[in-house]
């Protein structure tokens, strides 16, 4: 079951991981400050020096990036390298305004397939795996990452892509998949594709998932793990800093383990941007050790988690974060009351006859916020009288009031009448 692919890094005492990264920073701050202008105008502005921060607590000195850098820098601002060193690039799947383009040399390919092998190792993925990557093949950097590093692990790899989900259910059972890497609302999406086409995982080899990509919940997990029979890890990571393969639960599912020998990660408070200790929830904060064409100092990605340095039972010894449910960004504020879409799921999964379906639609009635919460319900409910649904909406209705302090309007809809999404899920239309 435990498997750890680099074992020399992933279970390093943490003091000489510490000297480690002490060194590495040294030299990214410079190889940054020295080759990408907008880091030697921020350092410049805020009176900075490479040779200032002499140990990992003076990291708090060095400004922050923000995703702003990427899209005043468009498309090539932030490379470190000259074109002619870049072997790829890749692109955020930003829907809105410019998008963040990353450049990788061979060197950040090799380190990228090297941590993806860590994270689908760590996740159950073996060398005997046939492995089935439903993410789009395109400019984002899911199925590209996950892809190198099943390929370096030894597995065989189907670049299936994302879309055509009957197609993706054939390949499953001629090729017989044993992995499926996807985003989890994709996978809910197969599964229930799975159950209309009479195919039944019982008779198909899958036996572990690797998801991310977006938030989700441990009740999904568990939806997912029983409906396909999988294990499911999540994996985490952002285009701007690298992609997939900055953290990966292990097998025990009890945080995302940081591939910290090349990365340092903070938590910071959103509002003030102050460092806070291990345990308390903030935003996650990443500061790049050995990337070449694209390095990052201080990326503020928006995603709240907590980080824990307690080792884990797996034997790894980086540091682990929460799973991240919530952006900085996706909050919504209805009637003054924070509201995340993960809390409205955590509701909904709790509720029996409750598809793991919804849509939350949020309007202005006069001078009040409304919260409109669509709700796909069980086949089985619908032939049902009327009163039994009114029923079942008041009780999903108290729930959710007592859960985010606001009540929201439960709409019940048919089955299969919310879109299903192939890459991340929309989960919220804000109308306001
Ligand atoms: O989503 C990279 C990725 C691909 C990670 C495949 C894991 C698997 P972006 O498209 O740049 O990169 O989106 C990054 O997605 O800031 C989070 O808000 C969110 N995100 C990524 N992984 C997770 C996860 C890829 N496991 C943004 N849990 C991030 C929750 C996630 N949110």
């Amino acid at each position: 079951m435990n498997q750890i692919w680099n074992r020399e890094y992933e279970t390093m005492d943490r003091d000489e991981l510490r000297g480690l990264q002490s060194k590495r920073l040294q030299m990214s701050l410079r190889w940054a400050v020295a080759n990408v202008p907008f880091y030697r105008d921020s350092w410049e502005k805020a009176g900075l020096k490479p040779q200032d921060i002499r140990s990992l607590d003076d990291l708090e000195k060095v400004p922050f990036t923000t995703k702003d850098a990427f899209k005043e820098s468009y498309p090539y601002g932030l490379f470190a390298v000259p074109l002619e060193r870049v072997v790829r690039v890749h692109s955020s799947t930003g829907t809105t305004s410019r998008p963040t383009v990353v450049g990788y040399t061979r060197g950040d390919l090799n380190t990228w397939a090297e941590l993806c092998a860590r994270g689908v190792t760590a996740g159950g993925a073996r060398p005997h795996d046939v492995a089935q990557v439903a993410f789009g093949y395109g400019m984002q950097t899911g199925a590209f990452g996950l892809h190198a590093g099943l390929e370096r692990i030894g597995a065989m790899v189907i670049p299936a892509s994302t879309g055509n989900t009957r197609r993706q259910l054939t390949i499953m059972r001629d090729y017989g998949t044993t992995v499926l890497v996807s985003t989890p609302s994709y996978a809910l999406y197969i599964a229930e594709a799975a159950a209309d086409m009479g195919f039944s995982f019982d008779d198909l080899e899958l036996r572990v998932g690797l998801f991310g990509a977006e938030p989700w919940t441990n009740a999904v997990r568990e939806e997912l793990e029983r409906r396909m029979g999988i294990s499911a890890t999540d994996n985490y990571g952002l285009s701007e800093v690298m992609g997939p393969g900055m953290s990966g639960e292990c097998y025990l599912k009890d945080g995302l383990h940081v591939n910290e020998d090349h990365f340092i990660v903070e938590v910071v408070d959103p509002e003030t941007g102050e460092k806070l200790p291990e345990g308390k929830e903030g935003e996650l904060v990443f500061t790049s050790l050995t990337k070449e064409a694209v390095p990052v100092l201080r990326y503020r990605t928006g995603d709240l988690a907590s980080v824990s340095y307690r080792p884990c039972a797996c034997g790894r010894t980086f540091a682990r974060h929460t799973k991240v449910y919530a952006r900085t960004d996706d909050m919504m504020i209805v009637r003054g009351v924070n509201v995340f879409p993960s809390q409205v799921e955590e509701v909904l999964m709790a509720v029996e006859g409750v598809e793991p379906h919804f849509q939350i639609l949020i309007d202005r009635r006069g001078a009040l916020d409304e919260m409109v919460v669509q709700i796909e319900v069980e086949p089985s409910f619908f032939p049902d009288a009327m009163r039994r649904l009114v029923e079942f909406e008041r009780q999903i209705e108290d729930r959710l009031q007592e859960d985010l302090g606001v009540r929201a309007r439960v709409k019940l809809v048919e089955p299969k009448s919310l879109p299903r999404h192939t890459g991340k899920a929309r989960r919220v239309i804000d109308k306001r």
